[in-house]
Protein backbone atom coordinates (compact mmCIF):
# COMPACT_ATOMS: atom_id res chain seq x y z
CA UNK A 1 0.00 0.00 0.00
CA UNK A 2 1.39 3.22 -0.91
CA UNK A 3 1.27 6.93 0.77
CA UNK A 4 -1.51 7.76 -0.38
CA UNK A 5 -3.67 5.13 -0.17
CA UNK A 6 -2.71 5.04 3.58
CA UNK A 7 -3.58 9.09 3.75
CA UNK A 8 -7.10 8.04 2.03
CA UNK A 9 -7.90 4.88 4.85
CA UNK A 10 -7.07 7.43 7.38
CA UNK A 11 -9.67 10.09 5.96
CA UNK A 12 -12.23 7.98 5.12
CA UNK A 13 -15.05 7.78 7.21
CA UNK A 14 -15.68 3.67 8.05
CA UNK A 15 -19.24 2.49 6.56
CA UNK A 16 -21.71 2.39 8.89
CA UNK A 17 -22.50 -1.29 10.67
CA UNK A 18 -25.72 -2.70 10.43
CA UNK A 19 -27.42 -2.56 13.92
CA UNK A 20 -27.71 -5.84 15.68
CA UNK A 21 -31.52 -6.97 14.84
CA UNK A 22 -30.34 -5.73 11.34
CA UNK A 23 -28.15 -8.25 10.43
CA UNK A 24 -30.30 -10.59 11.96
CA UNK A 25 -32.85 -10.14 9.29
CA UNK A 26 -30.43 -10.10 6.67
CA UNK A 27 -30.03 -13.44 7.25
CA UNK A 28 -33.30 -14.75 7.26
CA UNK A 29 -36.64 -13.86 7.43
CA UNK A 30 -38.78 -14.67 9.83
CA UNK A 31 -41.30 -15.59 7.28
CA UNK A 32 -39.51 -18.19 5.78
CA UNK A 33 -39.81 -20.23 9.38
CA UNK A 34 -43.50 -20.69 9.07
CA UNK A 35 -42.58 -24.00 6.84
CA UNK A 36 -39.84 -25.10 9.62
CA UNK A 37 -42.08 -24.33 12.54
CA UNK A 38 -43.18 -28.00 13.67
CA UNK A 39 -39.75 -29.03 13.23
CA UNK A 40 -38.55 -26.07 15.35
CA UNK A 41 -40.96 -26.55 17.84
CA UNK A 42 -39.65 -30.65 18.61
CA UNK A 43 -36.24 -29.09 18.93
CA UNK A 44 -37.75 -27.16 22.02
CA UNK A 45 -37.84 -23.92 22.88
CA UNK A 46 -34.64 -23.42 24.71
CA UNK A 47 -32.65 -25.07 21.71
CA UNK A 48 -33.44 -22.28 19.75
CA UNK A 49 -30.69 -19.54 18.13
CA UNK A 50 -31.40 -15.76 20.36
CA UNK A 51 -32.37 -13.72 16.66
CA UNK A 52 -34.91 -16.73 16.09
CA UNK A 53 -36.15 -16.87 19.55
CA UNK A 54 -36.74 -13.58 20.01
CA UNK A 55 -36.87 -11.48 16.45
CA UNK A 56 -37.67 -13.74 13.68
CA UNK A 57 -40.82 -15.09 14.90
CA UNK A 58 -42.37 -12.23 15.89
CA UNK A 59 -42.92 -12.13 11.77
CA UNK A 60 -45.54 -15.10 12.78
CA UNK A 61 -46.62 -13.12 15.25
CA UNK A 62 -45.49 -15.23 18.42
CA UNK A 63 -43.67 -14.08 21.23
CA UNK A 64 -41.17 -14.80 23.63
CA UNK A 65 -41.76 -13.63 26.85
CA UNK A 66 -38.58 -13.44 28.97
CA UNK A 67 -41.24 -13.16 31.96
CA UNK A 68 -42.63 -16.03 31.68
CA UNK A 69 -40.07 -18.92 29.71
CA UNK A 70 -41.41 -21.04 27.50
CA UNK A 71 -44.74 -19.97 27.41
CA UNK A 72 -45.33 -17.68 24.37
CA UNK A 73 -47.41 -14.71 23.83
CA UNK A 74 -49.23 -14.78 20.08
CA UNK A 75 -50.75 -11.21 18.49
CA UNK A 76 -53.07 -11.53 15.76
CA UNK A 77 -54.20 -9.14 13.16
CA UNK A 78 -57.73 -7.86 13.50
CA UNK A 79 -58.38 -5.14 11.02
CA UNK A 80 -60.33 -2.53 11.83
CA UNK A 81 -60.94 -4.60 15.33
CA UNK A 82 -63.70 -6.58 13.89
CA UNK A 83 -63.89 -10.41 14.46
CA UNK A 84 -66.72 -13.35 14.73
CA UNK A 85 -68.10 -15.87 16.87
CA UNK A 86 -66.63 -18.66 15.19
CA UNK A 87 -62.94 -17.26 15.17
CA UNK A 88 -63.11 -15.81 18.82
CA UNK A 89 -64.36 -19.98 19.70
CA UNK A 90 -61.09 -20.64 17.92
CA UNK A 91 -58.82 -18.44 20.08
CA UNK A 92 -61.19 -19.44 23.95
CA UNK A 93 -59.65 -23.27 22.46
CA UNK A 94 -56.22 -22.26 22.38
CA UNK A 95 -56.36 -20.08 25.64
CA UNK A 96 -58.76 -22.66 27.93
CA UNK A 97 -55.77 -25.43 26.68
CA UNK A 98 -52.87 -23.43 29.08
CA UNK A 99 -55.32 -23.80 31.93
CA UNK A 100 -53.89 -21.52 34.50
CA UNK A 101 -51.71 -19.79 32.55
CA UNK A 102 -53.96 -18.96 29.40
CA UNK A 103 -55.76 -15.44 29.00
CA UNK A 104 -55.87 -12.75 26.13
CA UNK A 105 -55.69 -9.22 26.19
CA UNK A 106 -57.48 -6.62 23.73
CA UNK A 107 -55.16 -3.98 22.84
CA UNK A 108 -54.26 -0.33 22.42
CA UNK A 109 -54.48 -1.42 18.48
CA UNK A 110 -57.94 -2.72 18.45
CA UNK A 111 -56.48 -6.11 18.69
CA UNK A 112 -56.16 -9.50 20.53
CA UNK A 113 -53.60 -11.52 22.32
CA UNK A 114 -53.82 -14.72 23.56
CA UNK A 115 -51.11 -15.79 26.51
CA UNK A 116 -49.58 -19.34 28.01
CA UNK A 117 -48.78 -20.77 24.77
CA UNK A 118 -46.36 -23.55 24.51
CA UNK A 119 -44.62 -23.83 20.97
CA UNK A 120 -45.67 -27.19 20.10
CA UNK A 121 -49.18 -24.99 20.33
CA UNK A 122 -48.02 -23.24 17.22
CA UNK A 123 -48.37 -25.21 14.30
CA UNK A 124 -51.87 -26.21 15.13
CA UNK A 125 -53.26 -22.91 16.42
CA UNK A 126 -51.65 -21.41 13.38
CA UNK A 127 -53.13 -23.60 11.33
CA UNK A 128 -57.08 -23.49 13.08
CA UNK A 129 -56.85 -19.99 13.08
CA UNK A 130 -55.96 -20.10 9.07
CA UNK A 131 -59.57 -22.26 8.74
CA UNK A 132 -61.41 -19.65 10.34
CA UNK A 133 -59.37 -16.73 8.35
CA UNK A 134 -57.13 -15.15 11.24
CA UNK A 135 -53.36 -14.74 10.90
CA UNK A 136 -51.22 -13.43 13.49
CA UNK A 137 -48.80 -13.04 9.89
CA UNK A 138 -45.92 -10.09 10.51
CA UNK A 139 -47.73 -8.28 13.64
CA UNK A 140 -44.39 -7.10 16.02
CA UNK A 141 -41.39 -6.51 15.11
CA UNK A 142 -40.03 -4.35 12.10
CA UNK A 143 -43.48 -4.86 10.23
CA UNK A 144 -46.52 -2.85 9.71
CA UNK A 145 -49.53 -3.48 12.59
CA UNK A 146 -52.56 -4.32 13.16
CA UNK A 147 -54.47 -1.57 11.27
CA UNK A 148 -57.14 0.37 12.85
CA UNK A 149 -60.28 2.18 12.02
CA UNK A 150 -63.77 3.10 13.37
CA UNK A 151 -64.92 0.42 15.47
CA UNK A 152 -68.69 1.46 14.78
CA UNK A 153 -67.55 1.14 11.13
CA UNK A 154 -71.21 0.48 9.18
CA UNK A 155 -73.28 1.07 12.21
CA UNK A 156 -72.63 4.35 12.85
CA UNK A 157 -75.14 7.12 13.20
CA UNK A 158 -72.35 9.29 12.39
CA UNK A 159 -70.16 7.71 10.18
CA UNK A 160 -68.27 9.15 7.20
CA UNK A 161 -66.96 6.76 5.67
CA UNK A 162 -66.87 2.65 6.27
CA UNK A 163 -63.21 1.88 7.21
CA UNK A 164 -63.40 -1.87 7.19
CA UNK A 165 -62.95 -2.25 3.75
CA UNK A 166 -60.45 0.27 3.15
CA UNK A 167 -58.54 -1.18 6.39
CA UNK A 168 -58.80 -4.81 4.83
CA UNK A 169 -57.59 -3.90 1.38
CA UNK A 170 -54.84 -2.24 3.05
CA UNK A 171 -53.72 -5.30 5.10
CA UNK A 172 -54.62 -7.55 1.89
CA UNK A 173 -52.31 -5.40 0.03
CA UNK A 174 -49.45 -5.52 2.30
CA UNK A 175 -49.43 -8.78 3.02
CA UNK A 176 -49.30 -10.37 -0.54
CA UNK A 177 -46.18 -11.07 -2.22
CA UNK A 178 -44.52 -7.97 -2.82
CA UNK A 179 -45.77 -6.25 0.67
CA UNK A 180 -42.74 -5.23 3.03
CA UNK A 181 -40.63 -7.99 4.50
CA UNK A 182 -38.00 -6.08 6.49
CA UNK A 183 -38.77 -2.14 7.20
CA UNK A 184 -35.92 -0.80 9.54
CA UNK A 185 -39.12 -0.50 12.53
CA UNK A 186 -42.57 -0.92 13.09
CA UNK A 187 -44.82 0.93 11.32
CA UNK A 188 -48.38 1.94 12.23
CA UNK A 189 -51.08 2.79 9.57
CA UNK A 190 -54.90 3.92 10.60
CA UNK A 191 -57.69 5.05 8.71
CA UNK A 192 -60.58 7.74 10.13
CA UNK A 193 -64.31 6.85 9.45
CA UNK A 194 -66.24 9.31 11.51
CA UNK A 195 -65.59 12.50 13.32
CA UNK A 196 -63.96 10.82 16.21
CA UNK A 197 -60.15 11.15 16.79
CA UNK A 198 -57.66 8.82 18.17
CA UNK A 199 -55.66 8.95 14.75
CA UNK A 200 -52.27 10.99 14.72
CA UNK A 201 -50.22 9.08 16.70
CA UNK A 202 -50.03 6.54 13.44
CA UNK A 203 -46.99 6.93 11.14
CA UNK A 204 -49.10 7.17 8.49
CA UNK A 205 -53.37 8.28 8.82
CA UNK A 206 -56.22 8.93 6.66
CA UNK A 207 -58.02 11.91 7.63
CA UNK A 208 -61.41 11.89 6.32
CA UNK A 209 -61.72 15.10 3.73
CA UNK A 210 -63.62 16.63 1.61
CA UNK A 211 -62.44 16.57 -2.13
CA UNK A 212 -60.11 19.40 -2.36
CA UNK A 213 -61.81 21.35 -5.96
CA UNK A 214 -65.22 19.38 -6.04
CA UNK A 215 -66.98 20.04 -3.04
CA UNK A 216 -69.58 17.48 -4.42
CA UNK A 217 -67.13 14.59 -5.08
CA UNK A 218 -67.57 12.00 -2.65
CA UNK A 219 -65.45 12.09 0.43
CA UNK A 220 -61.51 11.03 0.37
CA UNK A 221 -58.55 11.12 3.00
CA UNK A 222 -56.12 13.90 3.94
CA UNK A 223 -53.02 12.19 4.28
CA UNK A 224 -51.05 12.80 7.77
CA UNK A 225 -47.53 11.57 8.28
CA UNK A 226 -44.66 10.77 11.33
CA UNK A 227 -46.69 10.08 14.63
CA UNK A 228 -44.88 7.89 16.86
CA UNK A 229 -44.52 7.43 20.42
CA UNK A 230 -41.06 6.43 21.75
CA UNK A 231 -38.86 6.30 24.82
CA UNK A 232 -36.92 9.49 23.39
CA UNK A 233 -39.82 11.23 21.55
CA UNK A 234 -43.24 11.38 20.95
CA UNK A 235 -44.68 13.52 17.88
CA UNK A 236 -48.09 13.94 16.19
CA UNK A 237 -48.40 12.95 12.93
CA UNK A 238 -48.41 15.95 10.67
CA UNK A 239 -50.21 16.64 7.34
CA UNK A 240 -48.07 15.70 3.94
CA UNK A 241 -50.16 17.93 1.68
CA UNK A 242 -52.19 14.99 -0.17
CA UNK A 243 -55.80 13.86 -0.55
CA UNK A 244 -56.36 10.61 -2.00
CA UNK A 245 -59.88 8.87 -3.19
CA UNK A 246 -60.63 5.72 -0.96
CA UNK A 247 -58.92 3.28 -3.82
CA UNK A 248 -55.67 4.69 -3.74
CA UNK A 249 -55.41 3.75 0.17
CA UNK A 250 -53.39 0.31 -0.45
CA UNK A 251 -51.61 1.48 -3.58
CA UNK A 252 -50.09 4.65 -1.51
CA UNK A 253 -49.74 2.72 1.83
CA UNK A 254 -47.53 0.26 -0.24
CA UNK A 255 -45.41 3.10 -2.26
CA UNK A 256 -45.16 4.95 1.24
CA UNK A 257 -43.81 1.48 3.24
CA UNK A 258 -41.17 0.67 0.03
CA UNK A 259 -39.97 4.49 0.34
CA UNK A 260 -39.64 3.59 4.08
CA UNK A 261 -37.95 0.31 3.58
CA UNK A 262 -35.66 1.93 1.18
CA UNK A 263 -34.41 4.95 2.87
CA UNK A 264 -35.10 4.37 6.58
CA UNK A 265 -32.64 4.61 8.87
CA UNK A 266 -31.28 0.55 9.27
CA UNK A 267 -27.93 1.72 11.79
CA UNK A 268 -29.33 3.60 14.99
CA UNK A 269 -32.74 1.67 15.60
CA UNK A 270 -33.81 4.57 17.98
CA UNK A 271 -33.26 7.23 14.95
CA UNK A 272 -35.50 4.59 12.78
CA UNK A 273 -39.15 5.80 13.27
CA UNK A 274 -41.07 7.65 10.13
CA UNK A 275 -40.76 11.07 11.00
CA UNK A 276 -36.83 10.99 11.63
CA UNK A 277 -36.84 10.08 7.40
CA UNK A 278 -39.01 12.76 7.26
CA UNK A 279 -36.72 15.25 9.36
CA UNK A 280 -34.02 14.35 6.83
CA UNK A 281 -35.83 14.35 3.60
CA UNK A 282 -37.68 17.60 4.60
CA UNK A 283 -41.46 17.24 4.31
CA UNK A 284 -41.40 18.57 0.24
CA UNK A 285 -39.03 16.36 -0.51
CA UNK A 286 -40.74 13.54 1.12
CA UNK A 287 -43.86 14.32 -0.15
CA UNK A 288 -42.71 14.43 -3.85
CA UNK A 289 -40.60 11.05 -3.35
CA UNK A 290 -43.67 9.19 -2.29
CA UNK A 291 -45.61 10.52 -5.47
CA UNK A 292 -42.92 8.94 -7.66
CA UNK A 293 -43.43 6.03 -5.63
CA UNK A 294 -47.31 5.73 -5.89
CA UNK A 295 -46.91 6.64 -9.43
CA UNK A 296 -44.33 4.05 -10.17
CA UNK A 297 -46.77 1.28 -8.65
CA UNK A 298 -50.32 2.69 -9.62
CA UNK A 299 -49.31 3.21 -13.43
CA UNK A 300 -48.52 6.50 -14.85
CA UNK A 301 -52.13 6.65 -16.70
CA UNK A 302 -53.96 6.37 -12.63
CA UNK A 303 -55.30 9.45 -11.21
CA UNK A 304 -52.28 11.00 -8.60
CA UNK A 305 -52.90 12.57 -5.69
CA UNK A 306 -54.03 15.89 -5.39
CA UNK A 307 -52.05 18.93 -3.60
CA UNK A 308 -54.38 19.56 0.08
CA UNK A 309 -54.37 21.97 2.81
CA UNK A 310 -54.80 19.20 5.07
CA UNK A 311 -58.09 20.63 6.79
CA UNK A 312 -60.36 17.55 7.57
CA UNK A 313 -63.79 16.54 9.21
CA UNK A 314 -61.80 14.76 12.16
CA UNK A 315 -63.16 17.17 14.86
CA UNK A 316 -63.38 15.68 18.36
CA UNK A 317 -62.40 13.71 21.36
CA UNK A 318 -63.16 9.41 20.33
CA UNK A 319 -67.02 8.01 21.57
CA UNK A 320 -66.20 5.22 24.19
CA UNK A 321 -68.88 3.15 22.14
CA UNK A 322 -70.14 1.66 25.71
CA UNK A 323 -74.04 1.36 26.45
CA UNK A 324 -76.53 -0.20 24.49
CA UNK A 325 -76.87 2.36 21.34
CA UNK A 326 -78.74 3.09 18.11
CA UNK A 327 -77.15 1.95 14.80
CA UNK A 328 -78.14 3.44 11.76
CA UNK A 329 -79.86 0.65 10.80
CA UNK A 330 -83.22 1.14 12.12
CA UNK A 331 -84.49 -1.21 14.68
CA UNK A 332 -80.87 -2.21 15.40
CA UNK A 333 -78.46 -1.50 18.87
CA UNK A 334 -74.48 -2.04 19.36
CA UNK A 335 -74.19 -3.25 23.17
CA UNK A 336 -70.54 -1.28 24.08
CA UNK A 337 -69.37 -3.40 27.32
CA UNK A 338 -66.64 -2.76 28.95
CA UNK A 339 -64.15 -5.35 29.95
CA UNK A 340 -61.75 -4.42 33.34
CA UNK A 341 -58.37 -3.63 31.65
CA UNK A 342 -58.58 -5.59 28.34
CA UNK A 343 -58.41 -9.08 29.95
CA UNK A 344 -60.16 -12.09 28.98
CA UNK A 345 -60.26 -15.80 29.96
CA UNK A 346 -61.17 -18.54 27.94
CA UNK A 347 -64.87 -18.88 29.13
CA UNK A 348 -65.35 -15.10 29.04
CA UNK A 349 -64.34 -15.22 25.29
CA UNK A 350 -66.52 -18.05 24.84
CA UNK A 351 -69.41 -15.99 26.44
CA UNK A 352 -68.82 -13.00 24.32
CA UNK A 353 -69.21 -15.10 21.77
CA UNK A 354 -71.96 -16.85 22.23
CA UNK A 355 -73.74 -13.47 23.42
CA UNK A 356 -72.83 -12.40 19.84
CA UNK A 357 -73.98 -14.94 18.11
CA UNK A 358 -77.27 -15.45 19.76
CA UNK A 359 -78.57 -11.54 20.24
CA UNK A 360 -76.25 -10.15 17.23
CA UNK A 361 -75.15 -11.11 13.63
CA UNK A 362 -72.33 -13.19 15.25
CA UNK A 363 -69.79 -10.13 14.90
CA UNK A 364 -67.75 -8.48 17.70
CA UNK A 365 -65.69 -5.46 17.70
CA UNK A 366 -62.62 -4.21 19.63
CA UNK A 367 -61.76 -0.95 20.89
CA UNK A 368 -58.51 1.20 21.06
CA UNK A 369 -59.76 1.37 24.70
CA UNK A 370 -59.64 -2.32 25.11
CA UNK A 371 -63.25 -2.61 24.97
CA UNK A 372 -65.46 -4.63 22.89
CA UNK A 373 -68.92 -4.34 21.43
CA UNK A 374 -71.71 -6.47 20.25
CA UNK A 375 -73.45 -5.04 16.97
CA UNK A 376 -76.76 -5.64 15.35
CA UNK A 377 -78.53 -6.80 18.09
CA UNK A 378 -82.45 -6.37 17.41
CA UNK A 379 -84.21 -3.86 19.56
CA UNK A 380 -86.46 -6.64 20.84
CA UNK A 381 -83.62 -8.78 21.86
CA UNK A 382 -82.10 -5.70 24.07
CA UNK A 383 -83.60 -6.83 27.33
CA UNK A 384 -82.49 -10.56 27.08
CA UNK A 385 -79.02 -9.40 26.72
CA UNK A 386 -79.16 -6.76 29.82
CA UNK A 387 -79.76 -9.76 31.60
CA UNK A 388 -76.91 -12.17 31.30
CA UNK A 389 -74.87 -12.56 33.72
CA UNK A 390 -71.42 -11.74 31.83
CA UNK A 391 -72.86 -8.06 31.62
CA UNK A 392 -72.50 -8.23 35.61
CA UNK A 393 -68.65 -8.25 35.22
CA UNK A 394 -68.79 -6.53 31.60
CA UNK A 395 -70.51 -3.96 32.04
CA UNK A 396 -72.63 -1.91 30.18
CA UNK A 397 -72.59 1.69 32.45
CA UNK A 398 -69.08 1.40 34.60
CA UNK A 399 -67.99 4.34 36.50
CA UNK A 400 -66.43 7.49 35.10
CA UNK A 401 -62.84 6.47 35.43
CA UNK A 402 -63.03 2.97 34.62
CA UNK A 403 -64.92 3.93 30.84
CA UNK A 404 -61.92 5.11 29.45
CA UNK A 405 -59.28 3.03 31.37
CA UNK A 406 -56.80 2.02 28.97
CA UNK A 407 -53.52 -0.31 30.16
CA UNK A 408 -50.55 -1.86 28.54
CA UNK A 409 -49.53 -5.32 29.94
CA UNK A 410 -47.35 -4.67 33.13
CA UNK A 411 -44.82 -6.18 34.69
CA UNK A 412 -46.57 -9.58 34.92
CA UNK A 413 -45.82 -10.35 30.96
CA UNK A 414 -44.09 -8.03 29.81
CA UNK A 415 -39.72 -7.68 30.91
CA UNK A 416 -39.87 -3.64 30.33
CA UNK A 417 -42.37 -2.72 32.39
CA UNK A 418 -41.15 -0.93 35.63
CA UNK A 419 -44.53 -1.74 37.66
CA UNK A 420 -47.89 -4.13 37.51
CA UNK A 421 -49.92 -1.55 34.78
CA UNK A 422 -53.14 -3.42 34.99
CA UNK A 423 -53.41 -4.32 38.39
CA UNK A 424 -52.00 -1.25 39.69
CA UNK A 425 -54.97 1.01 37.54
CA UNK A 426 -57.43 -1.45 37.92
CA UNK A 427 -56.57 -0.86 42.32
CA UNK A 428 -56.44 2.95 41.75
CA UNK A 429 -59.23 3.21 40.01
CA UNK A 430 -61.46 1.37 41.81
CA UNK A 431 -59.98 3.13 45.10
CA UNK A 432 -61.03 6.08 43.48
CA UNK A 433 -64.71 5.59 41.97
CA UNK A 434 -65.67 4.64 46.14
CA UNK A 435 -63.79 8.01 47.53
CA UNK A 436 -65.53 10.47 44.63
CA UNK A 437 -68.22 11.85 42.20
CA UNK A 438 -67.19 13.03 38.97
CA UNK A 439 -69.17 14.68 36.84
CA UNK A 440 -68.06 13.58 33.47
CA UNK A 441 -65.74 9.93 32.66
CA UNK A 442 -61.90 11.09 32.39
CA UNK A 443 -59.50 8.98 30.14
CA UNK A 444 -56.50 7.47 32.27
CA UNK A 445 -53.91 6.04 29.87
CA UNK A 446 -51.47 4.03 31.83
CA UNK A 447 -47.93 2.29 30.69
CA UNK A 448 -45.48 0.63 32.22
CA UNK A 449 -42.35 2.07 30.87
CA UNK A 450 -41.62 4.98 28.41
CA UNK A 451 -42.24 2.85 25.54
CA UNK A 452 -45.27 4.41 25.87
CA UNK A 453 -47.74 1.29 24.39
CA UNK A 454 -50.87 2.58 26.59
CA UNK A 455 -50.40 5.43 24.79
CA UNK A 456 -50.07 8.22 28.05
CA UNK A 457 -49.77 10.86 26.11
CA UNK A 458 -53.20 10.50 24.73
CA UNK A 459 -55.17 10.77 27.66
CA UNK A 460 -56.44 13.43 30.21
CA UNK A 461 -54.32 11.47 32.45
CA UNK A 462 -51.40 9.76 31.26
CA UNK A 463 -49.86 7.44 33.52
CA UNK A 464 -46.21 5.90 33.05
CA UNK A 465 -44.36 2.82 35.20
CA UNK A 466 -41.51 4.72 37.36
CA UNK A 467 -39.27 4.26 40.05
CA UNK A 468 -38.70 7.01 43.14
CA UNK A 469 -37.13 7.53 46.09
CA UNK A 470 -39.23 6.85 49.37
CA UNK A 471 -38.09 6.79 52.59
CA UNK A 472 -34.38 6.14 51.14
CA UNK A 473 -35.70 3.13 49.49
CA UNK A 474 -36.53 2.75 45.54
CA UNK A 475 -39.99 1.96 45.01
CA UNK A 476 -42.73 1.51 42.42
CA UNK A 477 -43.40 5.19 41.57
CA UNK A 478 -45.88 6.22 38.77
CA UNK A 479 -44.77 9.06 35.96
CA UNK A 480 -48.43 11.94 35.82
CA UNK A 481 -49.05 13.34 32.88
CA UNK A 482 -51.85 16.17 32.04
CA UNK A 483 -53.50 17.82 29.53
CA UNK A 484 -53.69 15.23 26.60
CA UNK A 485 -56.54 16.43 24.46
CA UNK A 486 -57.91 14.05 21.05
CA UNK A 487 -60.40 16.94 20.08
CA UNK A 488 -60.07 19.69 17.15
CA UNK A 489 -57.38 20.72 18.35
CA UNK A 490 -55.25 17.22 19.42
CA UNK A 491 -52.08 17.74 21.92
CA UNK A 492 -49.99 14.99 23.95
CA UNK A 493 -49.89 15.37 27.06
CA UNK A 494 -47.34 16.84 29.45
CA UNK A 495 -45.03 15.64 32.36
CA UNK A 496 -46.87 16.82 35.23
CA UNK A 497 -45.08 14.85 38.16
CA UNK A 498 -42.27 12.71 37.79
CA UNK A 499 -42.34 9.68 40.54
CA UNK A 500 -45.18 9.44 42.64
CA UNK A 501 -44.82 6.19 45.25
CA UNK A 502 -47.32 3.62 43.98
CA UNK A 503 -48.73 3.58 47.12
CA UNK A 504 -49.22 7.61 47.32
CA UNK A 505 -50.99 7.44 43.95
CA UNK A 506 -54.54 7.39 44.90
CA UNK A 507 -54.17 10.15 47.09
CA UNK A 508 -52.11 12.16 44.58
CA UNK A 509 -54.78 11.58 41.83
CA UNK A 510 -57.87 12.15 44.08
CA UNK A 511 -56.19 15.88 44.92
CA UNK A 512 -55.96 15.94 41.03
CA UNK A 513 -59.34 15.02 39.82
CA UNK A 514 -61.07 17.03 42.50
CA UNK A 515 -58.92 20.66 41.35
CA UNK A 516 -59.06 19.89 38.14
CA UNK A 517 -62.17 18.14 36.40
CA UNK A 518 -64.57 18.92 39.46
CA UNK A 519 -64.63 16.12 40.99
CA UNK A 520 -66.35 16.06 44.61
CA UNK A 521 -65.43 13.81 47.39
CA UNK A 522 -67.81 11.36 48.80
CA UNK A 523 -69.11 12.19 52.62
CA UNK A 524 -69.42 8.07 52.51
CA UNK A 525 -67.29 5.74 50.63
CA UNK A 526 -69.57 4.34 47.72
FE1 LIG B 1 -46.00 -1.73 22.29
C1 LIG B 1 -42.84 -2.93 22.42
C2 LIG B 1 -47.14 -4.37 23.96
C3 LIG B 1 -49.15 -0.86 21.39
C4 LIG B 1 -44.87 1.38 21.42
N1 LIG B 1 -45.14 -3.41 23.00
C5 LIG B 1 -43.82 -3.72 22.94
C6 LIG B 1 -43.57 -5.14 23.42
C7 LIG B 1 -43.60 -6.02 22.21
C8 LIG B 1 -42.25 -5.29 24.19
C9 LIG B 1 -41.96 -6.73 24.53
O1 LIG B 1 -41.39 -7.46 23.70
O2 LIG B 1 -42.29 -7.14 25.63
C10 LIG B 1 -44.81 -5.33 24.34
C11 LIG B 1 -45.33 -6.74 24.47
C12 LIG B 1 -45.84 -6.96 25.89
C13 LIG B 1 -46.82 -8.06 25.99
O3 LIG B 1 -46.44 -9.19 26.37
O4 LIG B 1 -48.00 -7.80 25.75
C14 LIG B 1 -45.78 -4.33 23.73
N2 LIG B 1 -47.79 -2.55 22.51
C15 LIG B 1 -48.08 -3.58 23.34
C16 LIG B 1 -49.58 -3.76 23.51
C17 LIG B 1 -50.00 -5.21 23.70
C18 LIG B 1 -50.03 -2.90 24.72
C19 LIG B 1 -51.44 -3.23 25.18
O5 LIG B 1 -51.56 -3.76 26.29
O6 LIG B 1 -52.38 -2.99 24.45
C20 LIG B 1 -50.07 -3.08 22.22
C21 LIG B 1 -50.17 -4.03 21.06
C22 LIG B 1 -50.81 -3.38 19.86
C23 LIG B 1 -51.08 -4.35 18.75
O7 LIG B 1 -52.11 -5.03 18.81
O8 LIG B 1 -50.28 -4.41 17.81
C24 LIG B 1 -48.93 -2.08 21.98
N3 LIG B 1 -46.85 -0.08 21.47
C25 LIG B 1 -48.18 0.12 21.29
C26 LIG B 1 -48.44 1.50 21.00
C27 LIG B 1 -49.81 2.14 20.85
C28 LIG B 1 -50.38 2.12 19.47
O9 LIG B 1 -49.84 1.49 18.55
O10 LIG B 1 -51.41 2.77 19.33
C29 LIG B 1 -47.22 2.14 21.01
C30 LIG B 1 -46.96 3.65 20.81
C31 LIG B 1 -47.22 4.07 19.40
C32 LIG B 1 -46.04 3.82 18.49
O11 LIG B 1 -45.67 2.67 18.28
O12 LIG B 1 -45.52 4.79 17.96
C33 LIG B 1 -46.23 1.14 21.30
N4 LIG B 1 -44.16 -0.93 21.93
C34 LIG B 1 -43.92 0.39 21.65
C35 LIG B 1 -42.49 0.59 21.61
C36 LIG B 1 -41.77 1.93 21.32
C37 LIG B 1 -41.58 2.10 19.83
C38 LIG B 1 -40.42 2.99 19.45
O13 LIG B 1 -40.42 3.52 18.34
O14 LIG B 1 -39.48 3.11 20.24
C39 LIG B 1 -41.90 -0.65 21.90
C40 LIG B 1 -40.40 -0.97 21.99
C41 LIG B 1 -39.79 -1.13 20.62
O15 LIG B 1 -40.46 -1.25 19.60
O16 LIG B 1 -38.55 -1.14 20.61
C42 LIG B 1 -42.98 -1.57 22.11
FE1 LIG C 1 -44.27 -3.34 28.07
FE2 LIG C 1 -43.53 -0.82 28.34
FE3 LIG C 1 -45.14 -1.52 26.35
FE4 LIG C 1 -46.10 -1.54 28.79
S1 LIG C 1 -45.34 0.27 27.71
S2 LIG C 1 -46.33 -3.18 27.28
S3 LIG C 1 -44.33 -2.12 29.97
S4 LIG C 1 -43.05 -2.18 26.58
Amino acid sequence: MNSTDTSNELTTPPAPSLSKVEQAKAELCGLDLEPRLAELAAAGWDNLDEATLTIRLKWLGIFFRPVTPGRFMVRLRLPNGVIRSDQLEVLADAVDRCGEHGSADITTRQNLQLRGLLLEDMPPLLAAMERVGLTSRQSGHDNPRNITGNPLAGLDPEELIDTRPLVEAIQTRLLADGGPRNLPRKFNVAVGGAPDSFLLHNDLAFLPAPHPQDPAAPLGFTVMVGGFFSAQRNELAVPLGLWLRPDQLPAFTLALLRHYDAHGNRVQRNKSRLMYLIDGLGLEAYRAAVVAGYRKLAGESAPAPLPHDGRHLVVRAPRDGLGLQAQKQAGFHWAGLHVPMGRLDAEQMLELARLARDYGSGELRFTEAQNVLIVNVPNHRLGALQAEPLLEWFRLEPGPLQAEAVSCTGSRYCSFALIPTKSTAQAVIDDLERRLELPQAVRTHWTGCPNACGQPYMGQIGLMGAKARQEGLMVEAAKIFLGGSMGQEPRLAELHEKGVPLSALSDVLEALLVERFGARRRTTLA
